[in-house]
């Protein structure tokens, strides 16, 4: 599918369509043809980019959802990120905080994406003992790509990930180098970027809104605004052991107790590889954290049932 800059007049079209991105009360859409148009929308209409969508003159009506990634934010707030999206693109840089890409991971598994890691801001002194460390980490568990979207290095293997028809979305913490990796792999657009390239820089918010591109060789990406915490949103405990990082031998090896937290039961799979030393106790600790979240998530969500 080739994205066209060529914009419609309101009004003139229907038809099915494709939500490349969200400004409040207007979304836009492009269609079958490749032409693209603006459509009204009612400002919480819950549209997001990767909606599929019908629309007749000015009526919008949403399709059914493959998938929808949600995420919730330190206050509590709930965001959909995307809809209908197959992959989930976790870009990190130096010094962005630990903690993003654990998170991620469960959400994107939990929702039926496939996470895979950018690790950006390769040309830098710093990155060289991070990415090593972090390979460590995720590599055989998510696939992980090492790149540098400044220089245009190591950009291929991750161009031929998405050509087999991937669509997906950069998440991240600001200043992390999402869009600057959009316009490294999409030639004719020129996403706003910030304008220092410090990498102390991750504080500041420079794409404002969420858009959809096409690759050029193949695959759809969106752009997101950046980030700093991917709160876990409905993810029972059973799905943060299910889907955590590390913990794929479950898989294949029960532990004794089919509902298992993995913490002191008895016949515990995962505690038996920490004290083989073949699970890190770094990891297990960062499991223990994402748990406990998840179960006070459960709690709340249990009291506020027995209030109504
Ligand atoms: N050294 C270096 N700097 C980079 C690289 N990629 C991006 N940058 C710089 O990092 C800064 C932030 O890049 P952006 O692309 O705006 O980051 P973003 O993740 O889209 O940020 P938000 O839109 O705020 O979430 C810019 O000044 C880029 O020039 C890289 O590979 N190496
Ligand atoms: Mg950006």
């Amino acid at each position: 599918m080739q994205i066209t800059d060529k914009v419609a007049g309101e009004g003139e079209r229907s038809g099915t369509g494709l939500i490349l991105s969200h400004f409040g009360v207007a979304v836009e859409v492009l269609f079958g043809d490749g032409e693209r148009r603006m459509v009204r929308v009612k400002r919480n209409s819950g549209h997001v980019v990767g909606d599929r969508v019908q629309v007749d003159e000015e009526v919008l009506e949403r399709l059914p959802r493959t998938t929808e990634l949600r995420r919730s934010d330190a206050r509590g707030g709930v965001h959909l990120v995307a809809a209908n999206l197959d992959v989930l693109g976790i870009v990190v840089a130096p010094l962005s905080p630990s903690g993003f890409i654990d998170r991620a991971i469960i959400a994107a598994r939990a929702a039926g994406l496939n996470p895979f890691v950018v690790a950006n801001k390769c040309d830098l002194p710093q990155a060289r003992e991070l990415y090593e460390a972090l390979l460590e980490t995720y590599q055989g568990m998510v696939p992980v790509f090492p790149l540098s979207a400044a220089r245009g290095e190591g950009l291929d293997p991750l161009r031929e990930f998405l050509r087999q028809g991937h669509r997906g979305a950069f998440v991240g913490t600001n200043g992390v180098g999402k869009s600057s990796l959009l316009n490294a792999l999409v030639p004719d657009i020129d996403l706003k970027v910030a304008e220092v390239s410090d990498y102390k820089y991750l504080g500041r918010h420079t794409t404002t809104v969420s858009t959809l591109h096409a690759l050029p060789g193949g695959g759809e990406l969106v752009d997101t605004p950046g980030f700093r915490d991917f709160g876990l949103v409905d993810i029972s405990c059973a799905e943060v052991a299910a889907h955590f990082p590390g913990f794929e031998a479950l898989e294949q090896h029960g532990c004794r107790f089919h509902n298992c937290r993995h913490r002191q039961e008895p016949g515990c799979v995962v505690t038996g590889l920490v004290a083989a030393g073949e699970l890190p106790a770094e990891r297990y600790q960062t499991y223990l954290e994402v748990l406990a979240e998840a179960e006070a998530a459960e709690e709340s969500a249990l009291r506020r049932g027995w209030k109504k």
